[in-house]
């Protein structure tokens, strides 16, 4: 999995699991079971790096979209209503998008 060394593969699972129902997926708990939420900042921006799939600096919708597959290439894709409620909380600034610097906030929020 791409977060092999920073995140335990029991605490990546647990957190998948608890969330594998659609519309269930919650990013304040879902950072923390998954053990993102204590990482440094430098942790965090590398945790950026691998959601933001095509590099361009940004996580934009249809990264965040597939956000759960970063962890686990198995796991579902969020749902509209979750990846906008998602979008929502992380875009401070209301580019449509979630930079570097917005993800860290959120996950540390
Ligand atoms: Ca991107």
């Amino acid at each position: 999995m791409a977060f092999k060394g920073m995140l335990k593969d029991e605490d990546v699972a647990a957190a998948l699991q608890a969330f594998a129902a659609a519309d269930s997926f919650n990013h304040k708990q879902f950072f923390a079971k998954v053990g993102l939420a204590g990482k440094s900042d430098e942790d965090l921006k590398k945790a950026f790096y691998l959601v933001d799939q095509d590099k361009s600096g940004f996580i934009e919708e249809e990264e965040l979209k597939l956000f759960l597959q970063t962890f686990s290439a198995g796991a579902r894709a969020l749902t509209d209503t979750e990846t906008k409620a998602f979008l929502a909380a992380g875009d401070v600034d209301g580019d449509g998008m979630i930079g570097v610097d917005e993800f860290v906030t959120l996950v540390k929020a």
